[in-house]
C-alpha cells in the first residue's frame, strides 16, 4: 500500500506537527533538485562568509538555510526556528504558535562539492508559552519529533513522532512515500563508524575502547570501519546495519565537535526509538541539560551493545 509521509501522521499526531513535517518535506524537496543539479549550475563552493561556528559557508549551506526558513517560517503554528547557520533564534511573531523548530540545513559540508551524501537534521520541541529563550533551551526528552533527511543515491527522511521510526522515500512525483515502517537497530553491529586520524588525542577510554572491538572482544564480535565524514550517512548506515558511531572528544575540539540541539538530539532521539542508544560517554544525550543553542558535545550512537560498553569503559576511567 502506498502511504505518504501526510497519510501516516494524519491522525496520528496534531493538524500543526503534520504541517511542519509537510513544510521540512517541502524544502527537502527542493534541497534535494538543487544538490541533485549542482554541476550544472554555479552551486559549488563557498560563499566567502563563515558561519556562527567560523565555519566556512557553502554556497548549498546557504540556499538549503534558506529554503527552510521559508517554509517553515510560513506556518503560523512555528513559534522560533534555530538553524545551524543563524548565531540567533529566529522568532517568528505568530500568536497562539506552538512548536519549535532546530535544524541543521545541510549537514557534512565537506562532502558537498564532491557528490556525496549530505543531508537535513531537524528536531522538534512544542512550546507552551512563556519565555520562548528557555523553551528552547530544553533536554532531547522534551522532543516531540525528530529525524533527517539523506540526500543520497535515493532522497529518504527518517523521522519519529515518538511512537518508532519511518522511513519515507522521494518519489518522482516529489512525495515522500513510506518504504520502511518500525525499523530497529540491531542489538549489535559488524561496523564502527569514527574519524580514527584523531585517535592519538582522544581520552585513553575511547582508545582502549576502539582496541577492545579491533581486538573481537565484544561478545566475540569482528568489526570492519566505516566512514563517511557526514553524520546523516554514518548515522543512518549504523541505524540499518547495527554498530557504532562515535565523535569522541579531541585535542582540537575536547567538547567534541557535533551540536547537541540539532545533531546529537534528533539523533539520540531516532536511535532509541529504534531499540539504539546514544551518549556523550558518560550521560544519556537526551538527558543533557543544553546551556547555548550551539553547544557541541561528544556523541556516541549505535547499537545497544557498543554504545554501553563505551558508557562503561568511560566510567571505569
Ligand atoms: P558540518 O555541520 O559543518 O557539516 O559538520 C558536521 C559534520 C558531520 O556531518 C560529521 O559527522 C562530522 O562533521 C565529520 O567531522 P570530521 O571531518 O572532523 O570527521
Ligand atoms: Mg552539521
Amino acid at each position: 500500500m502506498r502511504v505518504t509521509l501526510e497519510q501516516q501522521l494524519a491522525g496520528a499526531v496534531d493538524a500543526d506537527l503534520t504541517a511542519v513535517f509537510g513544510a521540512i518535506a517541502l524544502a527537502a524537496r527542493e534541497i534535494e533538485r538543487k544538490i541533485r543539479l549542482a554541476g550544472l549550475s554555479d552551486t559549488y563552493g563557498a560563499v566567502g562568509a563563515t558561519n556562527v561556528q567560523g565555519e566556512q559557508q557553502q554556497k548549498l549551506d546557504v540556499f538549503a538555510n534558506d529554503v527552510m526558513m521559508d517554509e517553515l517560517g510560513k506556518l503560523n503554528c512555528v513559534a522560533a526556528l534555530v538553524s545551524e547557520e543563524d548565531e540567533e533564534p529566529v522568532i517568528c511573531d505568530h500568536p497562539g504558535s506552538k512548536y519549535i523548530v532546530i535544524f541543521d540545513p545541510l549537514d557534512g559540508s565537506s562532502n558537498i562539492d564532491v557528490n556525496v551524501n549530505v543531508g537535513t537534521i531537524f528536531s522538534i520541541q512544542e512550546f507552551a508559552g512563556g519565555d520562548l529563550s528557555a523553551a528552547i533551551l530544553q533536554p532531547g526528552t522534551k522532543q516531540v519529533a525528530a529525524g533527517y533527511v539523506v540526500y543520497g543515491p535515493s532522497c529518504v527522511m527518517v523521522m519519529t513522532t515518538g511512537d518508532g521510526v519511518s522511513g519515507f522515500t522521494l518519489d518522482d512525483t516529489g512525495e515522500f512515500v513510506r518504504s520502511s515502517e518500525k525499523m530497529m537497530m540491531p542489538q549489535q553491529g559488524p561496523y564502527y563508524s569514527t574519524n580514527e586520524a584523531n585517535a592519538s588525542t582522544w581520552p585513553d577510554a575511547y582508545r582502549g575502547y576502539l582496541k577492545m572491538l579491533l581486538a573481537g572482544e565484544l561478545n566475540g564480535k569482528t568489526y570492519s570501519s566505516r566512514y563517511i565524514g557526514s553524520l546523516v550517512a554514518d548515522f543512518h548506515r549504523t541505524l540499518l546495519k547495527g554498530g557504532v558511531f562515535l565523535y569522541p572528544p579531541t585535542a582540537k575540539v575536547p567538547n567534541g565537535k557535533l551540536r547537541l540541539l540539532y545533531e546529537a538530539n534528533p539523533m539520540a532521539m531516532v536511535a532509541e526509538q529504534a531499540g539504539g542508544a546514544a551518549v556523550n560517554g558518560p550521560t544519556r544525550i537526551m538527558e543533557l541539560q543544553p546551556e547555548k543553542i550551539h553547544q557541541r558535545t561528544p556523541l556516541i550512537v549505535g547499537s545497544k551493545a557498543e554504545v554501553e560498553a563505551l558508557q562503561e569503559a568511560v566510567a571505569q576511567e
